[in-house]
């Protein structure tokens, strides 16, 4: 689609950080070379644009392509019995305690092959693009040795060439304690966690290092290490921090410049303005508070009074969040979070990109990548309104249909 002129559309722009959605009605919006040109009132469009090939959106509302900037689509496996154990009385911490938990789906990714892996990711990430989805972020972590961490991330890249979406990795290598090194996490580290992100960064498979910090993942002070040898290769950090309890893991990751921390329920006013300093992202993750059936609410409140931009993501993992759905995501923010359906929407566009370190995208406006959702709604809000709906008509990913 070269030179195209989308004509007759309302556009949520997500520019301005008021709480209006950067509204444009009756608007045009010119794409060149996959990139947005232009974009106003279908009154003010300059002459230039009259010859070219044109669209009429039929009065439709386009918004930024969503954006999902922290998930685990990757693995082996799933826990659906777990998910009836926890029904039956058993807590996430016990059942990670007694060998399942994450270590279970290690278990099952380490027995997959890349293809078995990509094949058994594929259909988790068509939901999502099925949903208007441009970009996805994806996290190894399932593997916690060398060669099934190299391989989540190898098909994590694959996903990324084989569909029209634009794929960002991390390293999650401190996602747990495997089995075969019980008890000694330090070592674990040592041996394994940090060699294998020197291997995986040599291959070019990581854009940024994560890391879970808790009482069943790792301390700060182990999280610390492999954030130097992230510092040491010039990658950008974020942090799994307070989902279950308060760490101070915030905080440690505002001392790395991190790009965000996520989950974050457990986070205190002193962690909140640690973050504000650092001018990281809050992501939020409904769907693990929503299946872990938490009680504790992220601070939204500080976060918005210290002006923390907040994101919104499926956090897609077969334990505590088998969600794939960024419309359903945006509906749990509201209701769960009571987050307004602006920020729910800025939560997987404008946010989302930024807690991904993106400048070309999340937003519509000129310069910025023709990334976009064209739905049947008339105003943004029916986007977070509905449970179980999706309303998209077509997605355009670098200007192309
Ligand atoms: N926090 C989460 O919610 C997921 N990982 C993490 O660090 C859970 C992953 C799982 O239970 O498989
Ligand atoms: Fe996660």
């Amino acid at each position: 689609m070269q030179n195209t002129l989308l004509t007759n559309i309302t556009i949520a722009t997500m520019v301005p950080d008021d709480h209006s959605y950067g509204l444009i009605e009756n608007a045009c919006l010119a794409i060149v070379d996959g990139r947005i040109e232009w974009v106003g009132e279908n009154s003010a469009l300059p002459g230039q644009y009259s010859d070219w090939l044109l669209r009429d959106m039929g009065g439709r509302l386009a918004t930024p392509a969503l954006i999902d900037c922290h998930t685990h689509v990757v693995f082996g496996g799933n826990r659906a019995r777990e998910f009836e154990m926890r029904l039956n009385g058993a807590s996430y911490e016990e059942l990670a305690k007694a060998g399942g938990g994450i270590v279970s789906t290690v278990n099952a990714t380490r027995k997959c092959s890349e293809d078995e892996l990509l094949a058994e990711a594929l259909p988790r990430v068509d939901a999502l693009i099925s949903e208007g989805l441009s970009t996805l972020e994806i996290k190894s972590g399932y593997g916690l040795d060398r060669d099934t961490e190299l391989a989540m991330l190898r098909v994590a890249r694959r996903i990324g060439e084989v569909r029209d979406i634009r794929v960002v990795t991390s390293f999650l290598g401190a996602h747990a304690v495997p089995a075969e090194y019980a008890s000694k996490a330090d070592q674990y580290i040592d041996e394994i966690c940090i060699p294998t992100l020197a291997a995986a960064h040599k291959e070019g498979l990581v854009d940024a290092v994560d890391g879970f910090c808790e009482g069943i993942g790792f301390s700060p002070a182990q999280i610390r290490r492999v954030f130097e040898k992230a510092r040491n290769l010039s990658l950008p950090v974020k942090l799994h921090a307070e989902q279950l309890s308060n760490l101070g893991g915030a905080k440690l990751a505002a001392q790395f410049g991190a790009l965000s921390a996520d989950h974050l329920e457990y986070l205190d006013e002193d962690g909140v303005k640690a973050m504000a300093t650092a001018n990281m992202v809050a992501v939020l993750l409904p769907g693990a508070f929503y299946t872990l059936r938490e009680k504790q609410l992220p601070p939204l409140e500080a976060l918005r009074s210290y002006k923390v931009p907040i994101a919104v993501a499926s956090d897609c993992n077969p334990g505590s969040s088998p969600l794939t759905s960024l419309l359903l995501t945006m509906n749990m923010a509201c209701t769960l979070f009571q987050m307004t359906p602006e920020e729910a929407l800025r939560g997987v566009t404008a946010n989302a990109a930024r807690a991904l370190g993106l400048s070309d995208c999340g937003m519509i406006a000129p310069g910025m990548r023709a990334d976009l959702a064209i739905w049947d709604a008339e105003h943004p809000s029916e986007l977070s309104y509905r449970i179980g709906f999706n309303p998209l008509h077509e997605r355009i990913f670098e200007g192309q249909s």
